[in-house]
């Protein structure tokens, strides 16, 4: 009897598949791995307090730092029309019945009243790239809580569609007031994103952009001339 109850412990104790944990931070000079929504711009890797706009505001609206570390990443809208996502994590390799969970942090300093973010999920097509969009994978519906630096989390269940889908997206989809109006412009901050995902799966962050490939085809052009 004793030995049967030591037997359903170790069965309890170990997990059915492992995991894998994983932090990005924007220390490395990283900013998104992506976007949707032809409104996202200004996508920078920043440090030290940042001031920016909220909607038609001039800029008023004034983050203090990184929440860790040195780096941070900021984003905008603008100008102001839908909800533009910010891909901050892209997970792929995943199976049906997978589980992943993320979180990360949002600057906000206005509670419950926009500007705020949301966590939520895209998936992608197997084989396809982080652009190859098939559907949503929902997220959390609660917003940044407008306390400053606040961490928004969500988990995944991953349905693979019968193998057509085998990647999720990660994002920061951004509310700004009023959700439409052009010229208006709205900043937005985040950092310290953490991803649990099965060991089979890979995670991707961002990454440093080469000067090279920051280089516009003008500058490129100038290069030779
Ligand atoms: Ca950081």
């Amino acid at each position: 009897m004793k030995k049967l109850f030591v037997i359903a412990l170790v069965l309890i104790a170990v997990p059915a598949f492992a995991q894998q944990t994983l932090n990005y931070s924007w220390e490395d000079g990283g900013t998104i791995l992506g976007f949707y929504g032809s409104n996202l711009c200004c996508d920078t890797n920043v440090s030290g307090p940042q001031t920016g706009s909220q909607g038609s505001t001039l800029p008023d609206y004034t983050c203090p730092g990184a929440v860790d570390g040195t780096y941070y990443l900021h984003v905008a809208e603008d100008p102001h029309t839908g909800t533009p996502q910010a891909f901050l994590c892209w997970v792929v390799g995943l199976q049906e019945g997978d589980i992943v969970d993320a979180m990360f942090y949002g600057f906000d300093t206005s509670p419950g009243a926009s500007p705020s973010q949301r966590i939520w999920g895209s998936y992608t097509e197997t084989g396809g790239d982080i652009n190859s969009y098939s559907g949503s994978a929902g997220g959390n519906d609660a917003y940044t809580a407008g306390e400053g630096w606040d961490l928004v989390t969500h988990s995944w269940t991953f349905w693979a569609d019968g193998g057509l889908h085998d990647g999720l997206v990660i994002q920061s989809r951004l509310y700004s007031t009023p959700s439409t109006n052009d010229p208006d412009h709205t900043d937005f901050w985040i950092d310290d994103i953490t991803v649990t995902a099965p060991a089979h799966a890979t995670i991707i962050f961002p990454e440093p952009v080469s000067p090279v490939e920051e280089s516009s085809w003008t500058n490129i052009k100038a290069l030779y001339r």
